[in-house]
């Protein structure tokens, strides 16, 4: 057990040894215990609550672990009915093999790779392994996808006796030894930079940004580093002049907003390394959603649009407020003999737009309604995520991105006078049974 006295804190100098944890002071290059060169040293390494965890390579990790022969071989996990990469081990990547190449190509790049194709259902065990591994630490669990996951340890330190950074430490070696994978570990203060940290030094990594670094860090990194920032939207900020981070920590909001949009606002904050998106654990809410009955059965789109609207407006005012979007809009109807229809589609993006999920609303409900009459009607988002990506602007659909821009100014203005202050067209006023806002039902 570490005696938590004896954790300086702050101090560059001090640290721990990666692989048999003992606690190192002074520069030295090596475990003054083991000689293991692997020391992880930061003057904030000992109050960093936030760590993301991603495991190494990890279809070919585990295909490794289970035949050992091929450990020191370029090992490809891939083919299929896709025909490209899913995976690739290191030794694969330094012969040019990347994710989502096509397998032709890879094999050109390889030719001695050895490839393998998946085994999902023994992938996902393995990622559920780790995960309860992982849940034994803290209850603050929210896994991205199967090999990845944001832990909150925040609070956690007299119940482990350590701070977080040695109980990650010590999580990173127990799963080499009780599971056979590697994992790389990012610690920081925030989301943000805890998944651009567990990145740096793949694999078997273990990288700290501290808040007093992160404003310095981010101003040399290129925006694409944002999450949101996607090809088209980095091309458009480049359009601008703006490739790096640091020339976005140079502009104003107001500035940032007006060019933007909603994704302004994420730009400025993000940039300066502010983020103050919660770890959700698992098992939180899977969906939002918002539905209403009629008082008498409805059948005409005249008449249910102005209610979907309605509901769309609640349910975004919802994930606007959680800070999450959803990536599937889901619409609900029942018919007057209590059948229950749901349609669903996925979005490219997550969304927490209300014009969003109306209009993919009004598609799906535009093939119902065939003259069946409807007695509830509802909608919903669902695969709901906070990780940043949500509503990038649509550079295609310049109608779309106005309508986005349109809904962030209406947002301000609720904000400042109250819900009741803008009501589109949809909701005033329109449609015999439609109920306002306030009296729907979830
Ligand atoms: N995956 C896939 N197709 C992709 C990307 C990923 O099938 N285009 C699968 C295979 C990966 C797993 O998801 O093993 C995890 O994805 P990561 O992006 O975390 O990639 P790896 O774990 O393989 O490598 P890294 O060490 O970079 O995390
Ligand atoms: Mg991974």
């Amino acid at each position: 057990m570490f005696a938590l006295v004896a954790m300086p804190v702050n101090d560059p100098e001090h640290g721990f040894c990666r692989d048999c944890l003992t606690p190192q002071s002074g520069r030295t290059m090596r475990c003054a215990g083991c000689g293991s060169p692997r020391l992880a040293r930061h003057a904030e390494l000992y109050r960093l609550p936030l760590a993301h965890i991603d495991c190494d390579a990890f279809y070919a990790a585990v295909e490794k672990r289970d035949r050992p022969e091929l450990r020191d071989k370029p090992v490809i996990i891939g083919g299929g009915k896709r025909g490209v990469v899913s995976t690739a081990c290191y030794i694969a990547r330094i012969n040019g093999v990347r994710s989502a190449m096509p397998m032709f190509k890879a094999l050109e790049a390889c030719p001695q790779a050895v490839v393998i194709s998946p085994d999902m259902e023994k992938y996902v065990r393995v990622g559920r392994e780790v995960r309860a591994m992982m849940q034994a630490l803290t209850p603050l669990v929210e896994p991205l996808s199967i090999d990845e996951a944001f832990l909150d340890l925040g609070g956690t330190e007299r119940l482990h006796g350590r701070p977080p950074a040695l109980v990650l430490a010590d999580f990173s070696r127990r799963v080499e030894k009780e599971i056979g994978i590697t994992v790389s570990v990012g610690l920081s203060y925030c989301k943000f930079l805890a998944k651009i940290a567990s990145d740096l030094r793949k694999p078997r990594g273990f990288a700290v940004i501290g808040e007093e670094e992160a404003v310095p860090f981010l101003a040399g990194q290129p925006v694409t580093l944002i999450w949101g920032v996607g090809k088209a939207f980095a091309a458009a900020l480049e359009r601008d002049g703006i490739r790096m981070i640091g020339q976005l920590q140079a502009m104003e909001r107001g500035d940032l907003m007006r060019r933007y949009g909603v994704m302004g606002d994420r730009l400025f904050r993000l940039s300066r390394g502010q983020d103050d998106r919660r770890v959700h654990p698992d098992g939180e809410a899977k969906s939002v959603s918002a539905e209403t009955t009629f008082d008498a059965d409805l059948a005409a789109m005249a008449d249910l649009v102005p209610v979907l609207r309605a509901l769309s407006e609640k349910v975004s005012a919802r994930l606007k407020k959680a800070d999450i979007a959803g990536r599937t809009v889901v619409l609900k109807l029942k018919s007057q003999d209590f059948k229950i229809r749901t349609r669903n589609r996925q979005l490219a993006d997550p969304t927490q737009l209300a014009d969003r999920i109306f209009q993919v609303g009004l598609q799906l409900l535009a093939r119902e309604a065939d003259g069946t009459r409807y007695r509830l009607l509802g909608i919903g988002v669902s695969d709901l995520s906070d990780d940043g990506r949500a509503d990038p602007p649509d550079l295609v659909d310049e109608q779309a991105r106005k309508r986005a821009m349109a809904e962030g100014a209406i947002d301000r203005l609720r904000d400042k006078f109250g819900r009741t202050a803008v009501e589109t067209g949809y909701t005033f006023g329109k449609g015999r049974n439609a109920h306002p806002p306030e009296h729907l039902e979830d």
